[in-house]
């Protein structure tokens, strides 16, 4: 059963998918394809797994929608496990172990390493959505990373690579206790990157509006909003924007750390 858009029965035509999976390189997950996971500690939830070790990523990625009722009291994340959550759509209480932060779309809360994050919905007995994030730390001597909290109407648009219809925005801050970083990158209809990337840092992208065609390790792809997409380490990435409205889409990209020999 296709849950995100109702999918049930017998099909009205050929079976047919634009899902791609190339282990340890990339991968484009749509909607219509995504199964629920139960997870202990998430009560009237709908959690889909997306990015894993088993896909090549080192970190995990979910959607949640939170129904009326819809928690994770006992708690996400660990001693050594980072999380990042993400309002897609709703109002949800997010918790840093004992601090709340009541956050609408667009809100999100960072909670380090050691920091417990706790879920409620609260939206008045309608669903929420949230983009869900966790990852081993990677410690570093003299540097902590600490809790964040803001919503992204708050945060400055930097013009990307010197173009002005390609806008960037840093969730977190750029400071070495960080060994990640969220950012929003939206382009303009037309507009594209300046070049194919090619880098260490790996990427789970979730399309939040338009469309767009997406050059992933030099094949040309279509996404739109609600796809996700894994970029794996040094996968050649980049995108033009398609149709009427802006392509946005949120993303993790590991930073500030060397690698090891
Ligand atoms: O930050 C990035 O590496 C980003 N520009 N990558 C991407 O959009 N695929
Ligand atoms: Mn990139």
């Amino acid at each position: 059963m296709g849950y995100f858009t109702n999918q049930i029965g017998y099909p009205q035509d050929l079976l047919a998918s634009r899902s791609i999976i190339k282990r340890k390189n990339y991968a484009l997950i749509p909607p219509e394809g995504l199964v629920r996971n139960v997870i202990p500690g998430f009560e009237n939830c709908d959690v889909t797994i997306l990015a894993t070790p088993k896909l090549g990523a080192t970190f995990v990625d979910y959607l949640v929608t939170l129904h009326d009722g819809g928690r994770n009291q006992q708690g996400f994340g660990g001693e050594n496990v980072e999380t990042f959550v993400y309002v897609i759509d709703g109002k949800v209480t997010a918790s840093a172990d004992s601090t709340d932060y009541p956050l609408t779309s667009g809100g999100y809360l960072y909670c380090p390493a050691g920091v417990t994050l706790r879920l409620e919905n609260t939206n008045g007995g309608q669903a929420s959505q949230l983009f869900l994030y966790k990852r081993t730390y990677q410690r570093i001597k003299g540097y902590e990373a600490h809790v964040v909290s803001d919503n992204v109407k708050n945060l400055e648009k930097i013009h990307y690579e010197g173009m002005s219809d390609v806008t960037l925005q840093d969730l977190l801050p750029k400071e070495l206790g960080f060994d990640m970083n969220m950012h929003i990158l939206s382009f303009k209809p037309g507009a594209s990157h300046g070049y194919v990337e090619t880098h260490v840092q790996e990427h789970g992208a979730y399309v939040l509006s338009g469309a767009g065609v997406y050059n992933l390790d030099n094949e040309w792809i279509p996404v739109k909003k609600g796809d996700y997409i894994f970029m794996g380490a040094y996968v050649p990435q980049a995108g033009y924007a398609v149709g009427k409205d802006e392509f946005s889409y949120i993303y993790s990209k590991d930073c500030n750390r060397d690698v090891d020999c």
